[in-house]
């Protein structure tokens, strides 16, 4: 199956998911409604959809990676939310639509921000998997969450703000803010299917890289693409002088430098059959070339 078909297939089948959660989880809260809203607001699904793959990859079946994808988009999506608050990006426009706090106004985004965290955990804990696999999971959620990980990385952004840093730096950002999620799909899409040690960690390498990569394209796109395609603002990183690879390096060697993990992404899976992990290299290959 064509690689464009493939995510597009699993984007409708994690749509459904959501839908089929939102419906049952139905409340009036107005928490409620803003962070239904902000995850029904489009987006990519790029990492429900690595949690799919990851998982198929450790010989898994993709529907059993569900409710982590869904845990995870809902992580994802509170990141957004707070991200574009007023006190940190400031934005007006994500997923091709107002802002959760311009919609809603400031103090329900936050509160929305701060129930995916939870909704995020409850997913995980009343899903069917077993008592073991919902530990490692959730652990691995905060772990990747904390000072390791988001928060830290979304911190060291902020802070990094007018300052010239070196590479290794601003790959460090890189890991935290980006790569640490895709992190998270793999080792939860791989552990729902496997226990195999060696093959999580592999798995992990790879999201790692793969995070790098897909976080200096974003930073890409925002100096060569428009908002209306991005459905997000364009052309702020320069504006608000951040650190990134496109800063440091300028536009082309910024794309080697992403082309460059993208690569060792690939190469992290190396010992794996080709069988059990074409999908994952395509996906890589996608996500290099992609325009939103
Ligand atoms: C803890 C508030 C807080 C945030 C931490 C830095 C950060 C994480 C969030 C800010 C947004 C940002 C620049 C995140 C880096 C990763 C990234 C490029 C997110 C956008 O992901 P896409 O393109 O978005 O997959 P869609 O809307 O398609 O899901």
């Amino acid at each position: 199956m064509n690689i464009n078909t493939l995510i597009s297939a699993k984007k409708t089948i994690f749509d459904e998911f959501l839908r089929s959660y939102l419906r049952d989880a139905q409340s009036d809260s107005g928490v409620f409604e803003a962070f239904s809203y902000s995850l029904q607001a489009g987006g990519k699904r790029f990492r429900p959809v690595l949690t799919m793959l990851a998982c198929e990859a450790a010989g898994g079946r993709e529907t059993d990676a569900l409710p982590a994808g869904l845990a995870i988009e809902m992580i994802h999506t509170f990141s957004l939310i707070h991200d574009d608050l007023p006190a940190l990006d400031n934005d007006d426009l994500r997923r091709g639509m107002p802002t959760c706090h311009k919609k809603f106004g400031e103090a329900t985004a936050i509160l929305a921000g701060d129930a995916l965290i939870f909704q995020a955990l409850a997913v995980i804990c009343s899903s069917r998997y077993p008592a073991e696999v919902k530990v490692d999971i959730c652990r691995t959620i905060a772990d990747v969450c904390g000072t390791r990980g988001l928060v830290q990385g979304e911190y060291e952004d902020v802070m990094a703000e007018g300052r010239d840093l070196g590479l290794a730096r601003i790959e460090d950002i890189y890991t935290r803010k980006t790569s640490r999620l895709f992190e998270l799909c793999m080792y939860a899409g791989a552990r729902v299917a496997s226990d195999d040690p060696d093959l999580i960690r592999q798995m992990v390498a790879y999201g790692t890289h793969l995070g790098r990569a897909f976080q200096a394209v974003d930073d890409i796109l925002d100096v060569t693409s428009s908002r209306d395609t991005l459905g997000k603002s364009a052309g702020k990183d320069l504006i608000q002088d951040k650190a990134t690879v496109v800063k440091a390096l300028g536009i082309d060697k910024a794309r080697t430098w992403a082309k460059s993990a993208t690569e060792q992404a690939m190469n992290a899976l190396e010992g794996l059959g080709a069988e059990q992990t074409g999908q994952l290299r395509e996906l890589a290959k996608w996500m290099l070339n992609r325009v939103t």
